[in-house]
């Protein structure tokens, strides 16, 4: 048997129920068989995929706190250090009650790769827990994100693990989780990104992976002799990925006409009205049902349809898995020429070869979502100088760090004889900076 099936194989054998972990898996070592073909013999003997899929450290803990009417509730925390190689454990803490450890090691194994493909010094690692954020008071957010940073504080820090962001995590959550790790370690320190502005927070964090999707997508499509401009985009989600992707595709002259959230989608012929979005969704906390009723020009629908819309750009930006076969099969019928993630995973993979086969350009999240996690980086390099950039600095490098991955990702293609196949680009850019940089460190 190949050197990649048996890993393949044992990776499902040793983490059953696992499948979103399996199919993240799958993907990369699939796509990696050019390459660890070239070098079987000495990545068999160094165990080199077996110690990539395994994660360095898993953290499980229990976090109880208070609800407003004084009952205790417990949910279940995670930290996954998935692999250190090249610098410490960067990567987000999801919020959302669909959270277990499978889906945490998916995302932290996608880390790894995301962030080795920005350039940038950070090794990969997520968290998160089953607390679900939606209808809860601020007090009890509080009450959660302190008793959740009273057992994480000890296993993460500037040097060591750096969270952020993710599904349920935004802006007011990082604050309570940077304001008990400072009273509790009595230090203050670049410990998390997405920070609030006043208190060591990057400008343009907040719109990074939005914009840098629709940097990276530009660049793709100019490549390809397309312009982005004129587009109509079908996008998925309405969440912090989404209102950025949604902002900037409109900054580049494209025509955005969808979104969704978990109960249902918006098709707003006339475009979406970015500011009512984020007005619904930052500030009320409310449904997509208030957008329609404020907006003459918008249909609801209840439950999954983004991908029914003509479009030529599908930018699904919610949750992973969202984009099928089905939804894959109406792209191609309606003429979508492009399929780029902003979110982590969100087509299947069956949707992902189906796509491929019929000429669509696919850009795995892996790097076109890698904006958000880049500019995380360019925050903790703030915060290591103790300086702090303009917006206008932040977005050229966030731009220029965009243009590099789609480069990257197109000539590692190219040189395995892979043209236009962008998954096998990202992950063989990816694992190969990865793979020296385990190899140099020997066996740890
Ligand atoms: P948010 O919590 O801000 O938004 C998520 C959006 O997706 C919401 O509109 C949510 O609707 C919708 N949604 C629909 N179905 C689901 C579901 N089953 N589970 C969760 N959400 C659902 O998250 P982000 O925008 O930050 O993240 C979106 C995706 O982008 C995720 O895959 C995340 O991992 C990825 N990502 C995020 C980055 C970041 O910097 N934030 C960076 C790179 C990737 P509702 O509100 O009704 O739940
Ligand atoms: O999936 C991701 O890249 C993120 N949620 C952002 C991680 C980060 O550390 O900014």
């Amino acid at each position: 048997m190949s050197y990649v099936d048996e890993v393949l194989e044992l990776a499902i054998a040793k983490n059953p129920a696992q499948p979103e972990f399996h199919q993240a898996v799958k993907e990369v070592l699939e796509s990696l068989r050019v390459v660890i073909e070239a070098n079987e013999e000495k990545y068999r003997k160094e165990a080199l995929l077996e110690r990539m899929v395994t994660p360095e450290r898993q953290i499980l803990f229990r976090v109880p706190w208070v609800d407003d009417k004084g009952q205790v509730q417990v949910n279940n925390g995670f930290r996954v250090q998935f692999n250190s190689a090249i610098g410490p454990y960067k990567g987000g803490l999801r919020l959302h009650p669909s959270v277990n450890l499978g889906i945490i090691k998916f995302l932290g194994f996608e880390q790894v790769f995301k962030n080795s493909l920005t350039g940038l010094p950070i090794g990969g690692g997520k968290g998160g827990s089953d607390f679900d954020p939606k209808g809860k008071s601020d007090r009890e957010v509080m009450a959660f994100c302190q008793s959740f940073m009273t057992e994480l504080y000890r296993h993460i820090g500037a040097d060591t693990d750096v969270p952020a962001g993710d599904i349920g995590t935004g802006a007011r959550e990082i604050g309570y989780l940077f304001g008990q790790y400072k009273k509790i370690r009595n230090q203050y320190e670049g410990v998390l990104t997405g920070k609030g502005l006043t208190y060591g927070g990057s400008l343009a964090r907040t719109e990074a992976t939005g914009y840098g999707l629709l940097y990276l997508t530009e660049e793709m499509l100019k490549s390809n002799g397309q312009d982005i401009k004129d587009k109509v985009c079908a996008v998925s989600g309405a969440g912090n990925v989404a209102i950025y992707a949604i902002q900037k595709a409109q900054q580049l002259g494209a025509k955005p006409v969808t979104c969704s959230d978990s109960t249902g989608w918006i098709y707003d012929p006339e475009g979406i009205d970015v500011d009512l979005l984020k007005e619904i969704k930052e500030v009320k906390r409310a449904r997509l049902t208030e957008y329609a009723a404020q907006r003459p020009s918008a249909q609801y629908h209840e439950g999954k349809g983004v991908w029914s819309v003509k479009c030529d750009v599908a930018l699904p930006c919610a949750t992973q898995n969202e984009l099928t076969l089905d939804d894959a099969k109406m792209l191609v019928e309606n003429g979508c020429i492009a399929v780029c993630e902003g979110a982590n995973m969100p087509t299947t993979l069956e949707a992902t070869e189906y796509l491929q086969q019929h000429k669509v350009f696919f850009v795995p999240g892996k790097a076109s979502n890698a904006g958000g996690v880049a500019t995380s980086a360019l925050e903790m390099s703030q915060n290591s100088e103790r300086l702090s950039w303009t917006f206008e600095e932040v977005d050229a490098k966030l731009k220029g760090i965009m243009v590099n991955i789609y480069h990257n990702i197109d000539d590692a293609a190219k040189k395995y004889g892979l043209d236009g196949n962008y998954v096998a680009g990202a992950n063989i850019a990816g694992f190969l900076k990865v793979a020296e940089a385990m190899e140099a460190q020997g066996i740890v």
